[in-house]
């Protein structure tokens, strides 16, 4: 089952406990961001802030939807309770039957429309959400929504945006994201506007893919739709042939000007750092705002992991990199990243290692730009997506000179990663060390030593007898 809106997903949140609704007020400045982020740290509940300073009642902020792997084990319907790597095996499967998104007429998206002079951002309660940020943002947790001009390919991408006047917008969608691609390879040479749609409050599995990271020419609706395992419903903006999604809180209708740029940021990014000042960011001119009756903004208080940036990055990018490395035919298990790693560290489980497929793994990872800075390769014997055993492998298993293997990838770099420095930054110049934890494949199978676990070094007969009498032995 799916949640079609925000709003059934906040039910299902309160059902099991995973949700707080805030009624006492608070401040747009920095309060409702600060208490988003002491939750997240303190892996606490998702936060609807029902009454905010200086708006009318009923316009609220919703935050950490799916800041944690449970949460968004209900956003798929699954149990809370799920174990991790059986919630990516599901994603996985989901992922490979797109579902088309269907067009409706009507929708509660159209509750309420402002038009040409009414049109205001400051009527909505964009957050301030980090001291120091460059502005009010009202995309955070959104989804911006353009089309190319020459195809009937639709991209959706999340990328913030932040109130600059009454009837603009300013983004910062970076040059390799497919709205900057768009924008200069078809719009600007033909010096048009471009039309955009900036939506906050669609539903949380629609926004996880805008963060995604899809091909050129594939609609990430499509994905949405997989993951719901239903068609997306999209409705028609007011002011050009857009389509957004039908049940979302808040849609901004305009257009990205050619060359015209103003300071966007800074912003606490989601490495978990403020680690560059502002720059040029791309306007966009405001022309229709389509909202919900109570609209509710949705937020990330992006920092330090674990948000639902994090979450979403750690599962979304688990799932392409796994396909980029399958498709090289290289003999992978799994793929994870702990998401306390800010997406930079990877872990890959394969069947048959040595230094040699470990360094296949961190080539093939490390081909495009990518935040990755540790690559992590385990025997399959070690779960992946168990972090305490990772370690113990790294700790164990990784030899600190024949298993390390250091590279630097010119013009790869993540600049937002403060252990590069200004220079490294500003060449997008970027390294990685590979921690090979696989055993050597031409030591003798006797040679290897025997893991001293309950699960591997006790006969199948004591382990079945210790489990059965597990609660007759005194545990609860
Ligand atoms: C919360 C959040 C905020 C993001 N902000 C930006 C941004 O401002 N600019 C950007 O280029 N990418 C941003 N990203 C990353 C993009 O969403 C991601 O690269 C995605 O693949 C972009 O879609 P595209 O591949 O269709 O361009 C953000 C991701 C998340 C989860
Ligand atoms: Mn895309």
């Amino acid at each position: 089952m799916a949640f079609k809106d925000n709003r059934q997903f906040i039910e299902a949140l309160e059902r099991t406990g995973d949700i707080v609704r805030i009624k006492q007020e608070v401040d747009w400045e920095l309060e409702a961001a600060a208490i988003a982020r002491r939750s997240n740290e303190m892996q606490g509940p998702a936060c609807l802030f029902e009454k905010i300073k200086d708006y009318p009642e009923g316009f609220g902020i919703f935050s950490g939807g799916i800041a944690s792997y449970r949460r968004l084990a209900i956003a798929l319907g699954l149990s809370p309770d799920i174990p991790v790597r059986d919630m990516f095996a599901e994603y996985e499967r989901r992922e490979q039957h797109p579902i088309k998104p269907v067009v409706v007429k009507d929708g509660p998206c159209k509750e309420n429309v402002m038009l040409g002079d009414d049109v205001d951002v400051f009527q909505f309660p964009a957050p301030l959400i980090h001291d120091g940020d460059g502005g009010r943002y009202l995309g955070t947790w959104d989804i911006v929504i353009n089309q190319d001009p020459d195809s009937d390919w639709t991209n959706w991408g999340t990328y913030r945006f932040m109130l600059h006047t009454r009837r603009a917008l300013v983004g910062q969608p970076l040059p390799l994201s497919h709205l900057a691609m768009l924008l200069t390879e078809k719009y600007v040479p033909a010096n048009k506007p471009m039309p955009v749609a900036v939506v906050t409050g669609a539903d949380q599995l629609s926004t996880l893919v805008g963060g995604a990271g899809y091909r050129i020419g594939e609609s990430e609706a499509d994905f949405a739709g997989a993951l719901a395992q239903e068609p997306i419903e999209l409705i028609k903006c007011e002011t050009s042939d857009l389509l957004v999604p039908a049940h979302a809180e808040i849609v901004i209708e305009g257009e990205v000007i050619p060359r015209v740029t103003q300071m966007e940021g800074p912003f606490g990014e989601y490495t978990g750092y403020r680690s560059r000042p502002g720059g040029d960011g791309v306007i966009c001119q405001v022309k229709a705002i389509t909202y919900r009756n109570s609209p509710m903004i949705t937020m990330v208080s992006l920092g330090t992991p674990i948000d639902e940036a994090g979450v979403s990055g750690g599962i979304t990018m688990a799932m392409a990199y796994k396909r980029r490395l399958k498709k090289l035919g290289l003999p992978i298990t799994d793929v994870s990243l702990p998401l306390e790693g800010a997406c930079h560290v990877v872990v890959v489980g394969v069947t048959k290692g040595g230094n040699e497929i470990a360094q296949q793994v961190r080539d093939a990872l490390t081909s495009r730009r990518v935040p990755i800075t540790k690559i992590i390769v385990v025997d399959q014997d070690i779960d992946v997506f168990n972090f305490g055993e990772v370690l113990h492998a790294v700790g164990t298993r990784c030899h600190s000179v024949r298993g390390v293997m250091i590279k630097e990838h010119p013009g790869r770099g993540n600049p937002l990663t403060p252990c590069y420095s200004t220079e490294e930054r500003a060449h997008g110049l970027g390294a990685t060390a590979l921690l090979d934890c696989t055993y050597p494949l031409d030591w003798p199978e006797n040679d290897l030593p025997v893991k001293s676990s309950f699960n591997t070094i006790y006969p199948e007969s004591i382990r079945q007898k210790v489990t059965e009498n597990w609660q007759r032995y005194g545990f609860k």
